[in-house]
C-alpha cells in the first residue's frame, strides 16, 4: 500500500500527499531543499455576497416561453439574464520550506506515501550519513508533524520557514515562527480573462479571510534560533517541526468573524502538541488512522511489478494489469478521503483540500453537476460513512441559502442549488451576469441531487434519527422546490424548464442549443428524490399528504423515452449528440450512482441505457472514466467496466503532450482530468467495490460483475444498503465464501451463487432459496454469518 519514487518530486503531481481533513499537504521531497506545498481547508477567496438575481422571475417565463415554441438558442441565450456571479476560489496556504545544509550530492534515495500508516517519508545518504524525513497530518494533534534524523549524531542543520503566494508578512512568537495574512477578497475563475483577477480589500477594512500558519520546533541536540527568516537549527541529531494553520472562517455563521483570531488558534494548537512526547504524537497518529484504512482490506491477485519499482513506472508499465495496482488504486480513494474529509471540516472540494494555485482549475470550488457528488461515492459502500458528514454539513448551509435563491430567482418554494458552490454555499448560477454559457451555468439541479447522499446515508446505515432530524426535512424542501420547478406540458406531463443535460448540448436543424425542457437527467434525479421521501415518510411515518402529493406528480413525470439510435434519449425530442462522446453521462445517472433504473424495474431503459453507454465510448476524462466504471459494473459487465479501470490507469505526464484528448492518472496517482481533479479517484474506488457489491435494489448482489482477471480474490468490510457490512472471497471467479454482518435483524435476501450452506457462531442456519437464485437469511442484529458456497 505505497506509492513510490526513487526521486525527488519535480511536479506537484509527484509530490505525496497527506492531510487530516482540514490541513493539506505535498510532500516534494528535495534532498538540500524540501518544499512541502500547504493548503488549509477554509482558505478561500471572498466573503457571503448577494449572489440572487432578481430579474430571473421576470425572465423565466420568457424563457419557458422560447422553449415552448422550440426557440432553443434563443432560450438559450435568454437563460443569462438569470445568471449570479462566479463562485470564489479554494487557495494555496504556502510553502513550508527546508533548506538542508548538506549539499545535494546524495544516493540512495527513497520517497514513499505508506496509505496504511498515513505517513510520507524521505530518505537517502551523503556521506556516510543517513537523512530520513516522516511526515504526517495528524488528525488527533490537528498539525502537520515534520521529523528529521540524521544518522550520526550532531548531523542535522538545517533551516525552515514558511511563505505563500497570498499577501503575509512573517514574523515570530516566542519561540514560534509565524506567518499571517489575508486573503483576497476576489478571485476570478482561471477560464475568465481579467485584468486584475485577484483582488485584495484594504488591510484594515478587508472583509475577506485572515490566516495564519504556525512552525514550532524540538530537537534532539544541537542549537535553535528563530527569527523572521525561520526556526534555524544546527548541529542537531533529530528535530520535529510541528505546523498549524487557521483561518477566520466561522463555520457556524458561514461567514469571516473578526471574534476569530487566527493566531490564537494555531498558538492552541501547537502548544498542546508540544507538551506531548513526538513518540506519542505519531502513536496517536496511527491509533487515528489506521483502522480506518483497516476497515476495508481487497486483494485481486499477486501483485505484478516487483515491489520497489516506482509507482509511475509500474502505471507505465503494467496499468490495470497489475492486481496491487488495481488495490492500490481502491485503497488511494480511501485514503484521499480520510485524509481530506473529516467530521467538522470542510467537503473535499475539486481538489480535495490539495491545491498549489491561485487560480486554481474551476476555481477548486464545489461542482455539482457531478464533481462534488462523485468524491461521496465511496463514502457508504467503502466504509467510511463518518467521512461523508462534512457533506451534509455542507448541504444544510446550501439549503439555508438556497431557500432565498429559489424564492428571489424563480418565486420557488424549498431551496435550490446550482452548478457551481464555495466555501460561502453560494446557490445562485455563476456566469458573471451573462457572460456564462447555459449550458454549465443554468442547471437548477445541484441541491436535488445532493440530497441523494442523505438517503443513502440513511439506506446504507439505518439511522433513523439521522433521518428524522438531518436528512428528511433538507430532503423535503428539495422536493417542494422541485413541485414548484415542475409545469405541465400541453400534455399534461410535469416537465422542468429551462432545462440541460449538464454541458452538453444537442442538435437540432442546422442549429445546436443545451437549454430545452425534461432533460433525463433531470426527470431522473427529481424522480428519485420523490421515491427517496416517499420512503423516508413511510419509514418516519409522517406527512401522508404530502406523500400523496409526490405519488401523483410521479405519476404524472415526463416519462423517459428511447430515442432512434435505440438509446435512452437525453432530451426530451430525439435529438442529435452535440459530441457523441461527451465526458458527461447525466442521462445515465437512474443506472448509478442511482436506482431508478434496473434491469427489473425498467428493462427496456436499462437496455436503452447500455446503447447509450455504447454510444459515449470508453473514453473521457479522469472523472468520466470513473463514472463508467460504476455504470458498467451497474451492467454487470465486469469485463468492460476492467477497460476503463485499465484507461484510467493511463499515466499522464506533465511536460508531455498528450497522446490522446483524455484522462488518467498523474505519477502520484491524482486523478487526471487533466488537470488533477480528486474526483475520478474516488468514483475508481467507488466503481471498483460496485463491481464486487450491489445493493440498491432489494438484495444483496454478490459478485454482480466480477472482471475475468480478478480471478481469484477476496475483499473485507465492503458495506451494503441495509445495514449490512461483507466480506467476500472467490476462486477461478467463483463465490467460496460470503461474511454478514447486519445492524439490525432482518431477512437478508442474497442474489450470488447457490449457498451450500449458512453457519452462525458453529450452528447451522436455515435458510430459504428461490427458483431465481435468490437466498434469504434470517439474520440478528449484531451477528456473524458465514455464507459458504461449495
Ligand atoms: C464540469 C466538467 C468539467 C470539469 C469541471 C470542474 O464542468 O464538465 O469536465 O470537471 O466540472
Amino acid at each position: 500500500m505505497n506509492i513510490q519514487f526513487h526521486k525527488p518530486a519535480i511536479f506537484w503531481t509527484e509530490a505525496l500527499p497527506v492531510g487530516n481533513g482540514n490541513l493539506g499537504a505535498m510532500v516534494f521531497g528535495g534532498v538540500e531543499r524540501e518544499r512541502i506545498a500547504l493548503n488549509e481547508d477554509t482558505l478561500w477567496s471572498g466573503y457571503p455576497k448577494d449572489w440572487n438575481n432578481s430579474e430571473a422571475a421576470s425572465v423565466l417565463p420568457q424563457v419557458r416561453k422560447l422553449v415552448s415554441e422550440g426557440l432553443y438558442e434563443e432560450a438559450d441565450r435568454l437563460c443569462k439574464g438569470m445568471m449570479g456571479p462566479y463562485t470564489q476560489s479554494y487557495l494555496p496556504l504556502g510553502d513550508l520550506q527546508l533548506v538542508m545544509e548538506h549539499g545535494d550530492h546524495y544516493k540512495q534515495y527513497d520517497r514513499k506515501l505508506d496509505l496504511r500508516q498515513g505517513i510520507a517519508s524521505v530518505a537517502y545518504t551523503i556521506g556516510d550519513i543517513r537523512y530520513t524525513r516522516e511526515i504526517f497530518a495528524s488528525h488527533p494533534d490537528r498539525t502537520l508533524v515534520v521529523r528529521l534524523t540524521a544518522s550520526k549524531p550532531g548531523q542535522l542543520s538545517f533551516h525552515a520557514k514558511a511563505d505563500s503566494l497570498l499577501r503575509y508578512s512573517a514574523s515570530t512568537d516566542g519561540e514560534h515562527y509565524v506567518i499571517a495574512g489575508t486573503a483576497p477578497e476576489h478571485v476570478a475563475p482561471n477560464y475568465q480573462q481579467q485584468d486584475h483577477p485577484i483582488r485584495y480589500g484594504d488591510p484594515d477594512t478587508s472583509k475577506a479571510l485572515r490566516f495564519h500558519g504556525r512552525l514550532a520546533a524540538v530537537r534532539e541536540g544541537g542549537t535553535m534560533s528563530v527569527d523572521r527568516g525561520g526556526i534555524h537549527i544546527a548541529g542537531a541529531t533529530s528535530a520535529v517541526l510541528y505546523f498549524s494553520a487557521a483561518t477566520s472562517f466561522d463555520p457556524q455563521q458561514g461567514a469571516p468573524s473578526a471574534q476569530r483570531m487566527p493566531g490564537q488558534l494555531t498558538a492552541g494548537v501547537v502548544e498542546a502538541v508540544l507538551k506531548k512526547d513526538y513518540a506519542a504524537v505519531l502513536a496517536d497518529h496511527l491509533a487515528d488512522h489506521i483502522p480506518w484504512m483497516e476497515r476495508v482490506d481487497l486483494h485481486l491477485g499477486d501483485s505484478l511489478a516487483p515491489a520497489d519499482m516506482p509507482t509511475d513506472q509500474r502505471i507505465a508499465e503494467f496499468g490495470s494489469r497489475d492486481p496491487g495496482l488495481v488495490e492500490l488504486l481502491f485503497h488511494y480513494g480511501r485514503y484521499l478521503m480520510i485524509a481530506s474529509s473529516r467530521p467538522g471540516t470542510q467537503p473535499a472540494n475539486l481538489q480535495g483540500i490539495w491545491n498549489e494555485h491561485t487560480r486554481a482549475p474551476w476555481s477548486s470550488n464545489y461542482t455539482l453537476n457531478i464533481n462534488t457528488q462523485m468524491n461521496y461515492w465511496p463514502a457508504e459502500s467503502c466504509n467510511l460513512a463518518e467521512m461523508h458528514a462534512p457533506l451534509f454539513d455542507f448541504i444544510d448551509r446550501l439549503a439555508a441559502n438556497g431557500s432565498k435563491t429559489a424564492e428571489i430567482n424563480y418565486g420557488a418554494k424549498g431551496w435550490v442549488a446550482h452548478h457551481n458552490a464555495d466555501l460561502w454555499a453560494q446557490t445562485a448560477p455563476v456566469g458573471a451576469y451573462g457572460e456564462g454559457d447555459a449550458s454549465w451555468a443554468f442547471w437548477p439541479m445541484g441541491g436535488v441531487w445532493l440530497t441523494q447522499h442523505l438517503w443513502e446515508h440513511y439506506a446504507f446505515g439505518r439511522d433513523e434519527a439521522f433521518l428524522r432530524e438531518r436528512a428528511y426535512p433538507v430532503m423535503k424542501e428539495a422536493a417542494l422546490f422541485c413541485l414548484s420547478w415542475l409545469h405541465e406540458d400541453e400534455d399534461g406531463y410535469l416537465i422542468t424548464a429551462p432545462s440541460t443535460s449538464p454541458e452538453h448540448h444537442f442538435r437540432y436543424g442546422d442549429r445546436h442549443s443545451a437549454v430545452s425542457a425534461a432533460s433525463t437527467m433531470d426527470l431522473t434525479l427529481i424522480g428519485e428524490l420523490f421515491d427517496n421521501c416517499i420512503e423516508a415518510s413511510e419509514v418516519l411515518e409522517l406527512d401522508e399528504t404530502f406523500r400523496a402529493e409526490l405519488t401523483a406528480a410521479l405519476s404524472k413525470l415526463h416519462p423517459l423515452q428511447i430515442g432512434s439510435h435505440g438509446h435512452l434519449q437525453e432530451w426530451d425530442k430525439d435529438f442529435e449528440d452535440g459530441d457523441v462522446h461527451h465526458r458527461h453521462v447525466s442521462h445515465l445517472v437512474g443506472i448509478y450512482p442511482g436506482r431508478k433504473l434496473t434491469e427489473e424495474s425498467a428493462p427496456a431503459l436499462f437496455d436503452a441505457a447500455r446503447t447509450s453507454l455504447e454510444r459515449r465510448g470508453d473514453g473521457g476524462t479522469g472523472w468520466s472514466l470513473g463514472w463508467k466504471i460504476g455504470l458498467w459494473a451497474r451492467f454487470k459487465d465486469g469485463d468492460r467496466a476492467e477497460r476503463l479501470i485499465s484507461n484510467l490507469l493511463n499515466l499522464i505526464k506533465e511536460n508531455e503532450p498528450l497522446e490522446y484528448d483524455g484522462g488518467g492518472v498523474y505519477a502520484n496517482l491524482f486523478d487526471a482530468h487533466p488537470p488533477f481533479q480528486i474526483d475520478g479517484n474516488f468514483a475508481a474506488t467507488a466503481g471498483i467495490a460496485e463491481l464486487l457489491l450491489q445493493s440498491h435494489q432489494d438484495h444483496l448482489a454478490l459478485l454482480p460483475a466480477l472482471p475475468s482477471a480478478w480471478r481469484t480474490g477476496y475483499v473485507k468490510g465492503l458495506r451494503g444498503r441495509g445495514g449490512c457490512e461483507v466480506d467476500l472471497s472467490w476462486e477461478n471467479g467463483v463465490l467460496v465464501e460470503a461474511v454478514i454482518v447486519s445492524n439490525n435483524a432482518q431477512n437478508c435476501l442474497l442474489r450470488s451463487q447457490p449457498i451450500r450452506e449458512v453457519t452462525s457462531d458453529g450452528e447451522t442456519i436455515a435458510w430459504t432459496a428461490t427458483d431465481d437464485g435468490f437466498g434469504s437469511i434470517p439474520v440478528e442484529q449484531g451477528k456473524r454469518y458465514v455464507i459458504s458456497f461449495r
